[in-house]
């Protein structure tokens, strides 16, 4: 479906819910762009920029990055696509993120994976990231077609430095504290979708019927 106004989304969820998997499928399917947080972090790691190289240590730790670090980085992503619908991914992560962006821009929905943990920490172990691109797979679920190598460039594929068992601990722990209490924020909005399961493929369909109601009465209401 065409999205015929500007559509502002966040998906939510905690880390290895399946955000950057769910995202690329909604990019592809509604044609959101896709902005991750993780991903503009680690390009900057990758690139060794002068920010990377002083948030490397904190991320791979497991800590979030300093929230006017991180809502500036994002601002200049999306100041870039101003005219463009767009799904926010790792971003907002604190309640003072949150009220940030609201100051910016307002968010039509929000979409909340909720997964249970234990799920999480057995896909974590088996995730490989094209990190230029933000790709990800997994050896059970969605292994690349050639091992070890992109899908679509061909290029190596890494483990990130920050899916080690103790820090895969230490960022479900960040999300409990800092990242659920946005969850109420939104709901207090009146704007969290929250959609349960253990599987990626279960949970879609959801999303997807539900963005689809959700666009076709935001494109009625511009006729
Ligand atoms: P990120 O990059 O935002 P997280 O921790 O929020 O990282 P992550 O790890 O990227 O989230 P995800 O995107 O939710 O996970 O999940 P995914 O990559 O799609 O799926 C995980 C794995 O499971 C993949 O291998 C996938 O193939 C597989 N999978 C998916 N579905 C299924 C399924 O049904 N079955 C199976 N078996 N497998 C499946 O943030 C990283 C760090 O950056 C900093 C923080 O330090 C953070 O820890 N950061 C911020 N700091 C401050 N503020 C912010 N806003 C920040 N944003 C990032
Ligand atoms: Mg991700």
């Amino acid at each position: 479906m065409v999205v015929r106004g500007i559509f502002r989304a966040v998906i939510m969820g905690p880390p290895g819910s399946g955000k950057g998997t769910v995202s690329g499928r909604i990019s592809k399917s509604f044609g959101l762009k896709h902005i991750s947080s993780g991903d503009i972090l680690r390009s900057n790691i990758n690139a060794k920029t002068e920010l990377g190289l002083l948030l490397k240590s904190s991320i791979d730790r497991g800590q979030l990055v300093p929230d006017d670090v991180m809502s500036r980085l994002i601002l200049t992503d999306l100041r870039a696509i101003e005219r463009r619908s767009w799904l926010l991914d790792g971003f907002p992560r604190t309640v003072p993120q949150a009220d940030f962006l609201d100051e910016v821009y307002s968010v039509h929905t929000v979409i909340n994976l909720n997964v249970p943990f234990h799920t999480i920490k057995e896909r974590l172990s088996s995730r490989w990231t094209h990190l230029p691109s933000g790709r990800v797979y997994n050896v059970d679920f969605n292994p690349p077609k050639v091992p070890g190598r992109d899908d679509v460039t061909g290029e190596l594929l890494v483990q990130r430095d920050d899916d080690t068992p103790d820090t895969v601990t230490r960022r479900l722990k960040a999300y409990q504290t800092q990242t659920e209490p946005v969850l109420e924020y939104y709901r207090s909005k009146g704007v969290l979708e929250t959609f349960s399961g253990t599987e990626t493929n279960k949970i879609w369909p959801h999303v997807e019927a539900f963005l689809h109601k959700k666009l076709f009465v935001l494109n009625q209401k511009l006729l």
